[in-house]
């Protein structure tokens, strides 16, 4: 059982999760366009991350009974600058969501909702995780600079990423995750 406060704000983390995907989305469709098809492919695997974290909220929600109620996606920004750009605002989109995961956590811990709480720190580690993949990437395109090279080298190794969250849902999103484990 959730309290009405608690389903409701994860029904917005639903939504800014879905919003999340459809922003890496539109960063693979840019990185594509400038040809770095190795950054396309890591913004893709984001995408589909984000999918699954937005689907392990939807199956919690129904799961507790509530219900799911979507909302309208903004529309994400279509035009960057540069990889160093996409980076810079892919690193600060994850600093919102951190702080919005740390403010569902302060609501679970003030319902003294803990099935709520140990859910999400799952979330909540996986932060971590996402924020040091962008820092890193940020360095290595400072490092980068102007160097044509040197970029494509990173676009090759970016290539490489490879999805290891579930992608079919049909048999439930948890029964997805542990099969894919
Ligand atoms: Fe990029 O993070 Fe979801 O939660």
């Amino acid at each position: 059982m959730l309290h009405k406060k608690m389903a409701q704000a994860l029904n917005e983390q639903i939504n800014k999760e879905m919003y999340s995907a459809y922003l890496y989305m539109s960063m693979s469709a840019y990185s594509n366009k400038v040809g770095l098809k190795g950054f396309a492919n890591w913004f893709m695997v984001q995408y589909h991350e984000e999918m699954f974290h937005a689907m392990k909220l939807y199956e919690y929600v129904q799961r507790q009974g509530e219900e799911v109620k979507l909302e309208a996606l903004k529309a994400p920004p279509t035009e960057f600058t540069s990889q160093l750009d996409l980076f810079t605002q892919t690193l600060a989109h994850e600093q919102y969501i951190t702080s919005s995961l740390n403010e569902l956590m302060d609501l679970a811990i003030s319902k003294k909702d803990h099935a709520t709480k140990i859910f999400l720190e799952w979330y909540i580690t996986e932060q971590v995780e996402e924020e040091e993949n962008d820092n890193d990437i940020i360095l290595e395109l400072k490092l980068i600079g102007d160097d044509p090279h040197a970029l494509l080298m990173l676009d090759r190794e970016l290539a490489a990423r490879i999805i290891t969250v579930p992608t079919d849902f049909s048999k439930g999103v948890e029964a997805a995750a542990k099969a894919a484990a």
